[in-house]
């Protein structure tokens, strides 16, 4: 396809409920939606993950969008012809960022899939066609409402439950929980908030029974998650330390962790995830879609994900009235009974967006076109 427009909107939605993690609390959530138009006028959709601040990351809306604008804009308006599977090439040029190279690649394949007439979870391989659904559980006030709201989503159907955890709100936390439901999956996540000195703390955790610990140490760090690893029974998931398909070789030959949790905008869209992907499965390492909270758009790109073969936990893709009060799809996502969501069967990501309303929620908007730069 021959890209002739990209269309940036950068949107805020207030949460259904603030989320707080070990980095912060968010009541709000922002993010830039992007609109890619080929030269036929099919359009493919997709989100940027990157936040408000450079909490997660070091990348924010404001670099995303500046990142977009002036250089992965140019670069994809002088190809004369894109695919999904070689914009990674053009883009490679430019280093990190890849939140920004994500929601362009993204959109490319919605794009992709919608030329095609095909679901994107097809054309990306996937097979699956419901997807395991868990939910993530934020930093509560206190362990009662914490109980509260995890009998709310095990009530709605939801097949694990992961706790965000930070020095203060751990062992203690997670014990009551395990007390209160001895058979359920329970997982942690830490988002980097501990080090080797609270070597106490992760031993404590590791006789709780759960299904993984996820990047409790550096946001960056390899190294000492594989002498953590050596040293727990519970595996070790990385999030943040995983940022391309190399990042995951050298996690599984360093022995750093027993899972990865694939987040495509975190590294750098849909190829570099189908890479991780199949690596995990060659090297027997477990595997699952991890959210950013995405809107609905984002959502449809992760249940795509999901649906791949390979994926063997739940993943953190939740229904949308769980993150918002009204998304910006339609039909919204929705929890089957059983804890699973369904993948769509129609093209592309497969939902509609309802662009009055994303026309509504933007602070900032702007079209960049072919014939702009060249
Ligand atoms: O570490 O997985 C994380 C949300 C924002 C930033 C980081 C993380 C998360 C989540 C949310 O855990 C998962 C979801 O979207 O349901
Ligand atoms: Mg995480």
């Amino acid at each position: 396809m021959e890209i002739e427009s990209i269309e940036l909107y950068h949107i805020r939605m207030k949460l259904a409920h603030p989320f707080e993690t070990s980095f912060g609390r968010q009541v709000y959530r922002s993010c830039i939606l992007v609109k890619v138009e080929d030269e036929s006028g099919v359009e493919g959709w997709a989100e940027c993950v990157a936040g408000r601040g450079p909490w997660y990351s070091y990348e924010t809306v404001e670099t995303a969008w500046h990142i977009i604008r002036d250089f992965i804009a140019p670069l994809v308006f002088k190809e004369k012809q894109v695919n999904p599977l070689t914009v990674n090439r053009v883009l490679s040029k430019i280093r990190g960022h890849n939140m920004a190279k994500a929601s362009v690649e993204m959109a490319i394949w919605d794009a992709e899939a919608k030329i095609r007439k095909q679901p994107l979870s097809v054309i990306l391989g996937g097979e699956k066609e419901k997807i395991e659904s868990g939910v993530s559980i934020g930093i509560q006030k206190d362990i009662d409402y914490l109980l509260k709201r995890i009998s709310m989503f095990l009530d709605q159907g939801y097949r694990r439950i992961k706790l965000k955890i930070k020095p203060g709100w751990d062992v203690e936390v997670v014990k009551r929980v395990r007390k209160e439901y001895p058979d359920i999956r329970i997982q942690v996540d830490a988002n980097a908030a501990y080090t080797l000195r609270d070597l106490r703390v992760l031993l404590e955790l590791d006789k709780l029974d759960l299904l993984m610990i996820e990047q409790p140490l550096g946001y960056d760090d390899l190294i000492y998650h594989s002498k953590l690893q050596s040293m727990l029974k519970t595996p070790l998931c990385l999030d943040e330390s995983i940022k391309s398909p190399e990042d995951a070789v050298k996690a599984n030959l360093l022995g750093s962790c027993r899972i990865i949790n694939i987040k495509p905008g975190r590294v750098g869209g849909h190829r570099a995830s189908l890479m991780i992907h199949d690596y995990c499965t060659l090297a027997g390492l477990g595997v699952w879609i991890g959210g950013m909270l995405e809107t609905g758009i984002g959502r449809g790109h992760l249940v795509a994900l999901a649906s791949l073969p390979g994926i063997n936990y739940p993943n953190d893709i939740s229904a949308s009235d769980r993150y918002y009060e009204e998304d910006i799809v339609e039909p919204p996502w929705t929890l089957n009974p059983d804890g699973t969501i369904s993948v769509p069967n129609k093209p592309g990501i497969g939902i509609k967006v309802k662009t009055d309303l994303v026309e509504e929620l933007a602070l900032k908007k702007t079209v960049l076109r072919k014939s702009d730069y060249t």
